[in-house]
């Protein structure tokens, strides 16, 4: 079987011509529709949980914390591992900790059974650097939550660092303590290959595998995690092997793309407040509502949530995630319908919110509440009503190219609340204006801005820090909004500046102005319509550079 699956795989690399490089490997599914339940669960729960927790984020000056401290403050290993022997979590329940994420809504778990910093959170026979062998509670949480979630009907993954581990020598991440020189050839072969293959061993019928920060390894070496993980033919593996591997799921890390990925399963794995791991002093939670809001918008864009807790150094989870995933809890009791096993919104951008879809229903979030809206399409509606209150009567119509609803004056949540919207026919996904548009940045003609491919990247040359990219509509449409994607990440603190303009009247008048974070922007503004569009583009920190530039009605 193994045999078979590997000469396939082989025919399928020489087939596409792949090179050693950065071809990426297409994701064969194994088992047919192996996706299915993960596209329907939209919700998980992620887990970061390790010895850094002894620390709760204060080492020296309270700056980088969490998971990161050993990093950050260059500890040396004979002082960080030391923490081992503390590490005794006894209020750890690993029943109770899968109630809390069941009742949330959520439907599976992702725990890091080894971080970065090389710590085993189950009993590792290839290390024992282990909770098992190093610590004065000397039990396998990996394996108590994995039997919780079998126990509750929660799908189970585990989190591996396969590349940065500070402890072992030779490994990745780990250049202030001599202890830790080494190869890394030996520190894959002795230690994160078969500490893969003893978790699949251990939890055979795991349904995620979620390696973090392959990176720069080559494609040989992450083809050899590969092939390890896809020699079971369930499990759905992240896109974070490295090498130019790619697995089942694309992982934005802390954002929400633009408009998804076309169709690819997707996650974004996102915290609760500015850590992952527990850190005594972050206050700064994401209120139950925004969580809400996030999870929507996530769901009407085609991906799923991986929302992160960081339990204590005693097994305790913060009584603020608790509150908030109860919270949580109670919308999708109320709203469960308009997330679980939904497709994404056919429409690009809603002024009020964002929408999903099943069959022939449509369910319109609504965030900013209104006495009325609309959206951008003859609707041949059935019927409508709140998910909230079905009892209460919703008027609607058609205006033209619109339908437009009624709503009552007050709002069931103040986050998000649904109007479903039963339909004649399916809703077809409604087109972004620019898409495969030439779009000119100084006079020339930038490709990369209007294709659909999210990854092609256009950079100015370098030391530029201004251009404008203009776009001529083929017709004068109502314009609302302007997104963009940006080819940073969220930690390389990049600011670019946007000014959005448009040609009435013979000038050119700004609409709106904002900052990207890194990944993109979405960027609102009262509608106006026109043929030509200027966004004006500065960048105080790098080259100004662009994946995709859209305008949505
Ligand atoms: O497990 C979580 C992160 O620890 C891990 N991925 C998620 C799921 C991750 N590994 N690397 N990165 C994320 C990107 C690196 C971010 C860094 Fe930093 C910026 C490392 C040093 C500067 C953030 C800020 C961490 C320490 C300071």
């Amino acid at each position: 079987m193994k045999r078979i699956f590997l000469a396939t795989l082989l025919a399928l690399v020489s087939l596409t011509g792949f090179s050693q490089t950065n071809a990426p490997v297409a994701a064969p599914e194994a088992v047919p529709g192996k996706m299915e339940w993960f596209r329907e669960a939209k919700f998980g729960m992620f887990i970061h949980w390790g010895i850094y927790t002894e620390l709760a984020g204060i080492y020296g000056d309270k700056t980088d914390g969490g998971e990161w401290m050993m990093h950050s403050k260059k500890i040396p290993i004979a002082e960080y591992s030391a923490l081992a022997s503390q590490f005794n979590p006894v209020r750890f329940d690993a029943d109770d900790w899968v109630r809390l994420a069941r009742e949330a809504g959520q439907r599976y778990l992702v725990v890091t059974a080894k971080h970065h910093d090389g710590f085993a959170m189950y009993h590792s026979h290839i290390s024992p650097y282990n909770i098992v062998d190093a610590t004065p509670y000397g039990k396998d949480v990996v394996a108590e939550l994995h039997r919780a979630c079998r126990e509750q009907g929660l799908r189970f993954g585990f989190y591996y660092s396969h590349v940065q581990d500070w402890y072992h020598p030779g490994a990745g991440g780990c250049d202030w303590d001599p202890a830790h020189d080494g190869d890394f050839e030996t520190y894959l072969n002795e230690i994160a290959l078969p500490q893969v293959d003893e978790l699949l061993e251990a939890l055979p019928d795991v349904d995620i595998v979620w390696m973090d920060q392959g990176g720069d390894i080559t494609h040989e070496q992450a083809m050899r995690f590969y092939e390890r993980v896809r020699a079971h033919p369930q499990i759905i593996l992240n896109n974070r092997i490295g090498g130019g591997v790619t697995g089942d799921v694309i992982t934005p890390e802390q954002f929400i793309p633009a408009t998804g990925y076309q169709g690819r399963p997707w996650e974004t794995c996102m915290t609760m407040n500015r850590h992952w791991a527990y850190c005594a002093y972050d206050d700064n939670w994401k209120s139950a509502d925004e969580l809400i809001t996030k999870l929507v918008e996530i769901v009407s864009k085609g991906g799923n949530l991986l929302l992160n807790i960081g339990p204590d150094k005693y097994g305790t989870i913060p009584q603020v995630c608790r509150d908030n995933l109860q919270r949580i809890g109670a919308w999708m009791k109320v709203n469960g319908d308009a997330i679980y096993g939904t497709q994404a919104s056919p429409f690009p951008f809603l002024p009020f919110g964002y929408a999903t879809r099943k069959g022939n229903t449509l369910y319109l979030h609504i965030k900013d509440w209104s006495r009325r809206i609309s959206v951008p399409y003859g609707l041949r509606v059935r019927k409508a009503y709140l998910l909230a209150d079905p009892s209460v009567r919703i008027r609607h119509g058609r205006k033209g190219h619109q339908t437009w609803f009624e709503l009552p004056p007050f709002a069931p949540h103040p986050a998000v609340s649904v109007l479903a919207v039963e339909c004649e026919e399916n809703v077809p996904t409604q087109a972004v204006p620019t898409t495969g548009l030439a779009m000119k940045v100084d006079g020339r003609v930038v490709p990369e801005l209007s294709d659909e491919d999210y990854k092609s990247t256009w950079t100015a040359a370098a030391g530029s820090r201004e251009a404008a990219v203009e776009i001529e509509l083929p017709e004068a449409l109502g314009i609302q909004c302007l997104a963009t994607v940006e080819p940073w990440q969220i930690w390389d603190n990049i600011r670019q500046h946007y000014r959005v303009e448009a040609w009435i009247g013979g000038v050119w008048q700004t609409l709106a102005e904002g900052d990207g974070d890194g990944t993109g922007i979405t960027l609102p503004f009262t509608p106006v319509t026109a043929r030509r569009f200027r966004v004006r583009v500065t960048n105080p920190d790098a080259a100004i550079s662009l994946r995709q530039v859209m305008l949505f009605q």
